[in-house]
């Protein structure tokens, strides 16, 4: 990077993509730096050499229409810096390269922002109970609707014999996915290597995946310390919810990792490109068919039709396509009457953001 006063930002992550919107929003006096933790309207910043806490001034909630308006887990900020050094608040927010970000549970149009400025998702699956090739499509829609390079990770492989194993990636190709997968046990410390190996200095990954699939053990194995808590897990594989905050940590190699509280529910709303670049392959296959707005119905010469028939589209996945897709666009459009009913709701929600003085809701 050429300017220099950014020099130290770098080792955060900071990089050219920013420098043009740094000095146009960045004013006199101010400072850059990167949000590591949100904690209510108070927020942990690094400006490249150290941590310290900034606060979220009124201006946010008064002018704020969306919950995407405000500071994230990962984001850039320009700092303002009152009574001699002895305080600091957020002035703004810088755009973001990506930011993962999933429907909010109860209001038709918000969001919750999971993580700004994030080069790689690792989507966290446990092979004994959690995996499940449909789920797995449903956070790479995620992922990629929000610009970030996804990589599954699927742990507890001490549970699981290598033939199960094998199955599960067979699933994952018949599906017609393409996904960098690394096979992880935190209990042995299989596959820690080569997720240190993928991390790179200067990059930023998280940790994404349902409750009790290990995300925190995996977060202590790489950290070398049994810093944060886990939890153990139901007869039924399901998890507790043991994480609820999310932190940005530097690592000792260079690199970034933020560890995300369990996803519940992985409702998929107003995506397009996500949806475009996780079925690739049923595009592909349909502009193939004859008519170009074909519905692959009983249109003659639909090759969605018959890669089905010759088993070369599997049929589960095209499913899964559709009922994304049907929910997207549901989302998307909705009637005047439901667009305005969300807008109101919108702004109960940051109404209700005000008076509790809680930026986001964790899971
Ligand atoms: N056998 C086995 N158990 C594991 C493995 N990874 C994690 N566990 C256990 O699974 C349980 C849940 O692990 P956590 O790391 O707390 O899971 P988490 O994904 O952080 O869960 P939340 O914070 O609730 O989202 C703990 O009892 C861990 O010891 C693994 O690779 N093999
Ligand atoms: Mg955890
Ligand atoms: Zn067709």
């Amino acid at each position: 990077m050429s300017d220099e006063p950014y020099m130290a930002l770098k080792k955060l992550g900071f990089d050219d993509w920013f420098v043009d919107h740094a000095k146009r929003l960045c004013g006199q006096g101010q400072s850059l730096g990167r949000v590591m933790a949100v904690d209510r309207d108070r927020l942990v910043v690094h400006d490249g050499e150290e941590e310290f806490s900034a606060e979220l001034l009124g201006k946010f909630f008064y002018a704020a229409e969306r919950a995407t308006a405000f500071p994230c887990v990962g984001d850039w900020v320009c700092l303002e810096h009152h009574d001699s050094d002895q305080f600091a608040s957020i002035d703004s927010v810088l755009p973001r390269k990506s930011l993962i970000k999933r429907k909010a549970s109860g209001y038709n149009d918000e969001f919750q922002m999971l993580a700004a400025n994030i080069d790689v998702a690792f989507i966290v699956m446990s092979c004994d109970y959690d995996f499940h090739v449909r789920k797995l499509e449903r956070f790479l829609v995620l992922v990629n609707e929000g610009r970030v390079k996804p990589v599954l990770i699927l742990t507890k492989t001490d549970l699981m014999d290598a033939e199960d194993l094998g199955m599960m990636q067979e699933d994952i190709e018949d599906a017609g996915i393409t996904i960098k997968t690394l096979l992880v046990s935190n209990k042995t410390g299989e596959g820690l290597d080569a997720i240190k190996q993928l991390m790179l200095p200067q990059k930023t990954y998280c940790l994404l995946g349902s409750s009790g699939v290990g995300k925190t053990s995996l977060m202590n194995l790489i950290l070398g310390d049994a810093r944060f808590e886990t939890q153990s897990v139901s007869a039924s594989g399901e998890g507790k919810h043991t994480t609820v905050r999310r932190h940005l940590l530097l690592l000792e190699q260079g690199s970034m990792l933020i560890d995300m509280p369990g996803i519940r529910e992985l409702a998929i709303a107003e995506v397009s490109e996500g949806i475009q670049e996780s079925f690739e392959d049923i595009l592909e296959i349909a502009a193939l068919c004859r008519f170009s707005n074909c519905t692959h119905g009983n249109e003659p010469d639909c090759a969605i039709v018959a890669a089905i028939e010759n088993d070369e589209l599997d049929i589960e996945h095209y499913d899964n396509y559709l009922k994304i897709q049907k929910e997207s666009s549901h989302k998307k459009s909705g009637t005047i009457g439901e667009r305005r009913k969300g807008k109101n709701a919108s702004r109960l929600a940051a109404s209700k953001t005000r008076n509790k003085k809680k930026i986001v809701s964790e899971d």
